[in-house]
């Protein structure tokens, strides 16, 4: 089977994804965005992915979350619409949502395996990240309109092999992700991979070890589906919420440096780089 060529990525390509808003854009036109995630002491998460998604331009954000977790979220940022993730909340977002990121501080409690199973019956595009990516592992299936966002630790999992056996040829790591579980699979770490069958594949260019830091790929998570919500396809988004995300934390280290950088300083250098054509 010949190899796909993979092309390699960097901020200055933004643009071939990312437009200039029409001057009559609206938040229902944006993206309605659902993320469900945060477990009680893992809220961080699931606000970390939210907050990414609204300075990436979604246009309206609902979190679902464990109930302890409701009202700290609302008050660190209040244009988020929060609520506890109950079976009849879950059924109306499920409805409501463009796209749906899970997993983000989800936990593997027996609840949380309760949340996925209904979220698997929808039929909207969905992102799966963290322990939405573990519980996969666990109980596989194959879908085309999801994204999978997974670290190696993640992706080692997902194919049950050993993550050194990932970092050895993380080309073929993702391919096979998403041989085997459908859609969009995207393989973080130093040199990104995206890769959907029929699309080729991508690397991102762009990225530093500053990100080595709890929170970093739950922003991404939230970026990606931000831009999905803006009707890209979801391959461009991942690619270009990849690259944003990576140009954001490189923009971060060349000002600051890396260590000690957290994932919430990328919000603001995010917008630069999600408007491209300023
Ligand atoms: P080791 O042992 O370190 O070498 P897990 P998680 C391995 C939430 N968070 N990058 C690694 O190997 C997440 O959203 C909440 C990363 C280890 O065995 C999840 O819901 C935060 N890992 C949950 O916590 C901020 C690599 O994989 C394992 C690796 C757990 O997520 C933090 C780690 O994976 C966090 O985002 C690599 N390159 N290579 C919050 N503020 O609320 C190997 N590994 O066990 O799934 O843990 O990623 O921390
Ligand atoms: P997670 O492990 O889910 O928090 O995701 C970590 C995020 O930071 C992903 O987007 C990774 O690609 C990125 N990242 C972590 N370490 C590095 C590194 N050494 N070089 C480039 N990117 C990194
Ligand atoms: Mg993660």
């Amino acid at each position: 089977q010949a190899t796909p060529p993979a092309w390699r990525r960097t901020a200055g390509d933004l643009s071939r994804w990312l437009q200039p808003r029409q001057g009559t854009a609206h938040k229902g036109n944006n993206g309605r965005l659902v993320l469900i995630g945060g477990a009680e002491g893992t809220g961080g998460a699931i606000r970390l992915a939210a907050e990414a998604a609204l300075r990436s331009g979604a246009g309206l954000v609902r979190v679902l979350t464990h109930a302890k977790n409701v009202s700290a979220i609302l008050s660190a940022r209040p244009e988020l619409m929060v609520a506890e993730a109950s079976d009849e909340k879950l059924k109306e977002s499920l409805e409501w949502a463009d796209i749906v990121v899970i997993g983000p501080g989800l936990g593997q409690s027996a609840r949380a395996r309760e949340i996925l199973n209904q979220v698997k019956k929808s039929k909207k595009d969905t992102l799966w990240d963290a322990d939405a990516l573990n519980l996969l592992a666990i109980d596989p299936d194959t879908r085309q309109n999801r994204i999978l966002t997974p670290h190696p630790g993640e992706a080692a999992r997902l194919l049950g092999v050993t993550v050194s056996a990932v970092e050895h040829d993380r080309l073929q790591a993702a391919r096979e992700l998403t041989r085997r579980y459908g859609g969009v699979a995207v393989l973080k770490g130093a040199g990104t991979v995206i890769a959907a069958s029929g699309d080729g594949m991508t690397i991102a260019d762009v990225g530093n070890p500053g990100m080595a830091t709890g929170g970093m790929g739950d922003v991404l998570s939230g970026v990606i589906a931000a831009l999905a919500g803006q009707k890209l396809s979801l391959y461009d988004a991942a690619c270009a919420g990849v690259v944003a995300h990576g140009a954001a934390a490189d923009a971060v280290a060349s000002e600051f440096g890396m260590r000690g950088m957290l994932a919430s300083d990328l919000f603001l250098p995010l917008r630069r780089f999600v408007n491209p054509d300023m």
